[in-house]
């Protein structure tokens, strides 16, 4: 058996690579400079994996930006309004696909499947004219075969990629990318050819769309696919990999394609992919690398169990190899220079490098015996055993409080017609209310104080007084505005989900471990390792501050529990229902807190809702019954005349407007100033009982919207909703934005409020 990886994290220990990229946007690294720095990456990862033993290494993984932009730029598909560009400079003109110009927008940014990964929306239409360009793959696969290494490039499929495009404007929304597969397939061929006449034995060629509910016509297109491909004569050996969940009804498909191998995921999706190859009486003839090694969490893997798995598999394919799950690209690089973790808990945890380790070893003892990795499996047991009897992960007091929970825990002592009313005498709040959503600007000078404090520079009073004097100014800004509902404007936070992680027991913070969220923006999620409580107040000192400036209420501001769970790495020890239970019991001592401090309003929020849902339809209603239970946990607590509120970003809400309804929230605050107030739509079309604030100014964008623009946008949402129910906010919290754009933007906000107001 061999060990393989399908991709890597991209970006070097240090995160060179977000620093030559930044850089040269800043005109401070030339493009040359920024090539050999990504050269020395690669070549690096390259020798890490062939040190670490692995057969075969991903080649074409590595990106400036996005996999899929590569893929958009490969095939050239590159839309109109960029083609100039690319053309004049490919290295400026990719970054302007990927960010825009000030002419030009860029492409669409979205979540890659359930990851916290976002890509590039390829965008097609009838009129797409696609040419190969393989530079890249054959340049990269030509690096690491200098280097000695046995190489396999890996491509996005042909389906994949089809089924991740959208319409491009101006083309009519109806549109069905994969209407072009006859047109792209000779494309996909022409690029084989160039990658086997560059030394390729392998190709590997993605489909992680396949493991999504998938019609018969998509299907049919997979078989056409893989068919048409599989009949090339002048072409390397095809691997077709899925991860993220079971193949499903595409797994007969594949396993009837003339291609030599399938990669699949053996460890969420165990259990179904075992069944599934069984039925289809296994794949003989063709080479299962079979993904044993979570590829998306942290823990440290049960070496003895995979090998179970792979013993089974044996029996099932000609020759089976092991690899992670899926791409390294969404854990971090090394657990092994983390310093603040306990050294016993820290062998617990397997990043990408540990992870490449793993793989390496579950191999050789395939190969060679067990015997032979006698000393990894007596380690591994050890450290399975350590964690399961760790006292972080089983907290007595946190499981009779989870256990004794019951229903009307999660729902709120009165319906929502009479809160409503308990809220409006006790708010006294003007039709269409003006709030934000919660943070404002992040000045220089907060990031220069925080770093100040972690130096040592100033002391914890110094930092809370620089804190307070930001609340001030927050506070003034806002009464001086005329923004009915105010907020503290979250000065003491850095990103959300760590500011809660450090202050509840059972989360584990890291120092290096960051992992790419999109483009040069990484994120270093937190370890959600052991059972969750709150030993103390996290945020009621700043909100009681703020209030104590202004007899307007101020918004208590807090993560919902679905959201800490999406955006740390979670306990897999048991279901995240459970977890979610507690997080929830923890966010309700702070939600009951605030209330008991005199905060009136208190927001949860829950971003990460929509894109936590299942990849296939069976998985959903189960998920959104324990995340939407959660949400009503945390919540659930206060009196009625306390309002609480909700926000989520991203636009595709059409298919959990029933979940939107089961949080049961006071008011709910969204994105919709690009889409034109389409969630009021929505939301009026299912009969949403309750107030909403479909947000009339986008924060994604410097531009300041004017105040008939804003006003136009309120009308729109009047016609969907009544007067007593709407309110006015912008799409998303003001964290990345400046000052000026704020205080123009915000001022129009208010503006056109008053307007429409006086219409009324
Ligand atoms: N927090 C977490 N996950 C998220 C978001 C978040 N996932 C989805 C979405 N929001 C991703 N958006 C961003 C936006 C900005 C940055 C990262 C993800 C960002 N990161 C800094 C960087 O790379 O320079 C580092 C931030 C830091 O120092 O912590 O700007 O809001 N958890
Ligand atoms: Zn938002």
């Amino acid at each position: 058996a061999r060990a393989t990886v399908y991709g890597y994290p991209r970006q070097g220990r240090n995160r060179e690579l977000k620093k030559a990229i930044e850089g040269y946007w800043k005109g401070r690294v030339t493009a040359d400079t920024l090539r050999a720095t990504a050269a020395e990456l690669r070549r690096g990862t390259w020798r890490q994996l062939a040190d670490a033993g692995v057969d075969e290494a991903p080649t074409g993984d590595f990106s400036y930006y996005d996999h899929v932009l590569d893929t958009t730029v490969m095939l050239g598909a590159i839309p109109a309004r960029h083609r100039d560009a690319v053309a004049a400079d490919p290295l400026a003109g990719y970054f302007a696909l990927a960010r825009g110009t000030q002419d030009v927008a860029p492409l669409e940014m979205t979540k890659w499947f359930d990851t916290n990964y976002h890509y590039l929306v390829p965008e097609l239409g009838p009129d797409t004219v696609f040419t190969a360009d393989s530079a890249k793959q054959v340049a990269e696969l030509k690096e690491a075969v200098g280097l000695g290494l046995t190489a396999r490039p890996v491509l996005v499929g042909p389906v994949t990629y089809l089924l991740l495009a959208k319409p491009a404007p101006g083309v009519a929304g109806d549109f069905e990318p994969l209407t072009l597969l006859d047109r792209l397939l000779p494309v996909y061929g022409e690029i084989l050819a160039d990658l086997r006449a560059a030394g390729a034995e392998w190709v590997q060629l993605d489909e992680p769309a396949l493991v999504q509910d998938r019609t018969p016509a998509e299907l049919n297109a997979a078989a056409r696919a893989y068919r048409d491909l599989g009949a090339l004569a002048d072409r390397p050996q095809l691997l077709v990999a899925s991860y993220f969940d079971r193949l499903g009804e595409a797994l007969p498909v594949l396993a009837k394609a003339p291609v030599e191998g399938l990669a699949l995921d053996f460890t969420e999706a165990a259990a179904a992919n075992l069944d599934a190859l069984a039925a289809v009486g296994g794949l003989p003839g063709k080479r299962l690398v079979a993904g044993v090694v979570n590829g998306r969490n942290i823990w440290v893997n049960d070496l003895k169990q995979s090998l179970a798995t792979l013993g089974t598999l044996l029996g099932l394919a000609d020759r089976v190899d092991v690899s992670p799950s899926c791409s390294l690209l969404h854990v971090p690089l090394d657990a092994a220079v983390e310093r603040d973790i306990e050294p016993q808990i820290l062998r617990w945890l397997a990043f990408a490098r540990q992870k490449t380790a793993e793989v390496v070893t579950l191999a050789k003892g395939l190969t060679h015996g067990v015997d032979t990795i006698a000393a990894e499996l007596a380690a591994n047991r050890a450290d399975l055993a350590s964690r399961a009897r760790s006292p972080l992960t089983r907290d007595a007091a946190v499981r009779a409080r989870a256990a004794a929970v019951t229903e009307a825990d999660a729902r709120r002592s009165q319906p929502y017609a009479e809160r409503a009313s308990a809220q409006r005498a006790r708010l006294g709040l003007p039709l269409l209310p003006t709030t934000t959503i919660g943070s404002f600007p992040q000045t220089a000078e907060l990031r220069t104080a925080r770093a100040d404090l972690r130096a040592g520079r100033i002391g914890a009073t110094g930092y809370e007084e620089r804190v307070e004097a930001e609340i001030r100014e927050v506070i003034s800004f806002q009464e001086k505005t005329g923004l009915d509902v105010l907020v503290h404007g979250e000065p003491e936070r850095n990103d959300m989900v760590q500011y809660f992680a450090e202050q509840l027991t059972g989360y584990l913070a890291t120092q290096h471990g960051w992992v790419q969220s999109y483009g040069t923006r990484y994120v270093r999620p937190p370890i959600l390792a052991g059972d969750v409580a709150r030993p103390a107040p996290m945020t009621v000192r700043w909100t009681r501050y703020a209030q104590s400036l202004t007899d307007r209420p101020v918004k208590g501001m807090l993560t919902g529990p679905v959201t800490m769970l999406a955006w740390s790495f979670v306990r897999d020890d048991q279901p995240l229902a459970e977890t979610a239970r507690q997080v929830a019991l923890a966010l309700r001592d702070e939600v009951n807190d605030l209330e008991e401090a005199g905060t009136s309003v208190i927001q949860v929020d829950e971003p990460a809702l929509r894109e936590t849902l299942p990849l296939r339809a069976a998985g959903r209603a189960a998920y959104l019954s324990w995340a939407t239970e959660a949400f009503r946990l945390s919540t659930g607590g206060v009196r009625p005349d306390t309002q609480i509120h909700t926000h989520m970003c991203y636009a595709e809400f059409g298919d959990i407007v029933q979940a939107i309804d089961d949080l049961d929230a006071d008011v709910i605050s969204l994105e919709a100033a690009r889409s034109h107030m389409q969630v009021a739509r929505e939301l009026a079309a299912h009969g949403y009982p309750r107030e909403a604030g479909p947000g009339v100014y986008d924060i994604h964008s410097p531009r300041v919207p004017g105040t008939q623009e804003a006003a136009e946008l309120l009308r729109t949402g009047l016609r969907a909703m009544p007067a007593e129910r709407l309110w006015v906010n912008p799409d998303c919290g003001l964290k990345t934005r400046g000052w000026p754009e704020t205080r123009a933007s915000l001022e129009n906000l208010v503006a056109a409020a008053r307007a429409v107001r006086a219409e009324l």
